[in-house]
């Protein structure tokens, strides 16, 4: 096999390049081929400096992350050893950063005597995204180039920084216009000679510079990146052990820590969860040769929060939109809220002013549906109601250019009923933002039974431009998502007839990872959605909440009372009303365990899911994980729910709820395919 690293010699120099699309990642034949290449400069008295640069997209994304688990990971030589390799070459290394120097990446630039990067290059270490640490020295050299808190930030984030910004922290020597790799030659004939060349590992400066409340500092202020999660806490005990001990030590106690997270549930889960990622973009039975069809303009119906979020998607991605409402009033709330938004952003510093007058530019707010008319693919967000839907549906297929893109935002209704409103039902989709659409990154694309191959990958690449994650969803009540939030709805309810409490229940979901319970849900989306006023019937404790005007946090009372700062106390009236639905079905409130409260909200949700699956709703399991880490929350250090399952085991899982059965009654049945993976031994996930 060839090797994708290879050398080629400008004058004095020797350029080592490397060639492993699509994101160079440091797989073992990069490693062995950069230490020959460094032995080959070493070997060279020709040979002056050398220069080490990526082909194609990127410089090194980081170890090869399919590698983990295998032991391919720790064939000869690992990256711990190249970078000291690289690090110790008698002569000057130069790295030529271009697109990302991520993770093991950066630890290669570190390892250089001197790092060079085009503007747009973007410097990082990932790792703790996916629960581990930077384990070849990178938790050591970067304190010691960067400084202390930059590197506590960049390790515990996991967020990239851009190369201007590395450039002003020291992190880049060099900022380069122009061809990279001839400007990295010349700057490494111009450091040729400079003896002894600058090492990393042998900075002291910036750590003696660290004040000693740093880190307990870094951790008052950041309280949220440590919650539930193991990795933050190790990247920053690595990071503390480079200001404690000499370098050696402190490598070696950086390996420590990496192994201890690499054993560990969590790293298994983010790591199966990178992979379930990219895989949601990929359609199943679809020709690769299929292409999307060209999005230039996009319309949206409705500018309420859906509507104006959806449209805030396109204008921040740079694609105009047209907005129409049936009324002025509603056209001016709707946009006026969005230029709200764009304008805290910027105060944020996400945007500049200019960046928002130019993105409300590309925006056309009108009452004129017909304006719709030259839109490649239009969205509708209007109140979620069949015959509201499949009117305008009706309207959309007469005045819609041939070919453009007809989608429904609905989160329960049958799209190919929508579908058939038209004379186009191939041009219709279903694209389900999640609130609020400007944020959330979910979108569930559902795929109608009609839905034309070219639509669903149109509507797969759009989601990437406009920084969605994808998923393909059949047409079933509710989708993927908010289908496994029926049973969990449904037990969480019952749970309270049986004695449990609103905050009991909750606990027990926070404390699992979630951001929050089934009924600070609840109130947060508004206890009323879905109750309609005029029909005046108290079936459920939900209907009496909001006959008695607890319509959630909007109104400081739901299932919690709500203080003026939105504080949550339990309420002595809900529990009134649920002790009058106990005493009116005859049921004697009795102890629940969190046990039990696991096995039939979560539990309930993974055997939904097993049932999504059967139905051919999701492609594959990861898709549902996906679905739940983004829209709703889930930990991913639990990998998402079919993940966790599988770590919990699907035995246990089946078990409990057979336990639990006695209590749903006939609001339960099993998934034979739960049943069927229990009874083999298999799992839904693979990992
Ligand atoms: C590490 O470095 C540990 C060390 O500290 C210590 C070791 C001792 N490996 O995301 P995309 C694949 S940990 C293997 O769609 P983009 C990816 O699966 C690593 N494969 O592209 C996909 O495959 P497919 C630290 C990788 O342009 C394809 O490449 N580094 C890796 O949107 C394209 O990926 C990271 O965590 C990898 N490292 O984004 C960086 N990276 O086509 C992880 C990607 O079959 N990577 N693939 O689906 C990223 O963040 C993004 O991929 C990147 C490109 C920003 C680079």
């Amino acid at each position: 096999m060839t090797s994708p690293i290879s050398t080629s010699r400008h004058g004095h120099v020797l350029v080592i390049s490397s060639n492993n699309p699509p994101v160079n990642a440091l797989g073992h034949p990069v490693r062995e081929g950069l230490v020959k290449g460094i032995e080959e400069a070493d070997g060279d008295e020709n040979i002056k400096a050398v220069v080490i640069i990526g082909e194609g997209a990127t410089f090194f994304a980081g170890a090869d992350i399919s590698e983990f688990g295998t032991p391919k990971a720790f064939a000869q030589p690992m990256l711990p050893q190249v970078v000291d390799i690289i690090e110790n070459c008698t002569k000057p290394v130069v790295a030529a950063i271009h697109g990302t120097a991520l993770g093991g990446g950066l630890e290669v630039a570190l390892a250089c005597h001197y790092r060079a990067a085009v503007a747009s290059a973007k410097l990082g270490v990932p790792e703790v995204k996916l629960g581990l640490l930077p384990g070849a020295g990178g938790t050591q050299r970067l304190p010691r180039v960067a400084g202390v808190e930059k590197a506590l930030q960049m390790t515990t984030s996991g967020n990239p920084i851009g190369a201007q910004e590395a450039f002003e922290i020291g992190l880049v020597d060099r900022m380069i216009e122009g061809d990279l790799l001839q400007h990295a030659v010349a700057y490494a004939t111009e450091v040729a000679d400079i003896r002894p060349a600058p090492k990393s590992s042998e900075r002291q400066n910036k750590i003696e510079e660290a004040s000693p409340s740093v880190f307990d500092d870094f951790v008052a202020a950041n309280p949220r990146v440590f919650k539930g999660f193991d990795a933050p806490r190790k990247n920053l005990e690595a990071v503390r052990a480079a200001t404690q001990h000499p370098y050696a030590e402190g490598v070696a106690m950086e390996r420590q820590l990496f192994m201890e997270l690499m054993s560990g549930t969590q790293a298994k889960a983010q790591q199966y969860f990178f992979f379930a990622e990219r895989k949601a973009a990929k359609i199943e039975g679809i020709d690769e040769n299929v292409r999307p069809r060209e999005i230039r303009k996009v319309g949206v119906i409705g500018a309420g929060t859906m509507g104006g979020g959806i449209s805030m998607n396109f204008l921040s991605a740079g694609i105009p939109v047209t907005i129409v409402e049936t009324s002025q009033e509603a056209l001016d709330r709707g946009t006026g809220v969005m230029l709200k938004n764009y304008q805290a952003s910027a105060k944020k510093g996400r945007f500049t002013d200019e960046q928002v007058g130019h993105m409300m530019g590309l925006l056309n707010p009108t009452l004129d549906f017909d304006a719709l008319a030259d839109c490649d693919l239009i969205i509708e967000a209007v109140f979620e109601q069949m015959e509201i839907k499949k009117d305008i549906f009706g309207r959309l297929d007469k005045i819609a250019k041939p070919g453009a893109i007809l989608a429904s935002n609905t989160s329960y209704l049958n799209v190919d009923e929508i579908a058939a409103a038209t004379s186009r039902p191939q041009d219709v989709v279903g694209l389900h933002f999640f609130s609020p659409a400007n944020v959330m990154k979910l979108l569930e694309v559902v795929r109608g039974a009609k839905t034309a191959d070219d639509v669903l990958v149109t509507a797969m690449a759009l989601a990437k431009k406009i920084k969605k994650v994808a998923v393909v969803a059949g047409v079933c009540y509710g989708f993927i998502g908010n289908r496994m939030l029926i049973p969990r709805q449904t037990e969480a309810t019952k749970l309270l007839l049986e004695g449990a409490t609103p905050a009991q229940i909750d606990k027990v979901h926070v404390d699992f990872g979630m951001p929050m319970g089934p009924f600070q849900m609840a109130d947060l989306a508004g206890v009323d959605i879905g109750w309609h006023r005029d029909v005046n019937r108290i079936e459920n404790i939900r209907d009496a909440l909001c006959s008695a005007d607890r319509w959630g946090q909007k109104k400081a009372a739901g299932f919690y009372d709500y203080d003026e700062k939105r504080r949550p106390s339990p309420s002595p009236k809900v529990q009134e009303i649920i002790e009058e639905f106990r005493a009116k079905a005859g049921v004697t409130a009795r102890e629940i365990s969190d046990e039990e409260i696991i096995q039939r909200t979560l539990y309930t949700m993974v055997n939904e899911g097993a049932k999504i699956l059967e139905e051919g709703m999701a492609q594959r399991a990861s898709d549902i994980d996906v679905v739940w880490v983004y829209g709703y929350g889930w930990p991913v250090y639990r990998g998402g729910p079919m993940h966790w399952a599988d770590a919990e085991g699907v035995q246990k899982i089946v078990d409990g709820l057979k336990a639990a059965a006695p209590h749903m009654g006939e609001d339960f049945s099993f998934s034979q395919l739960l049943l069927d993976k229990a009874a083999k031994g298999e799992k839904f996930t693979g990992r």
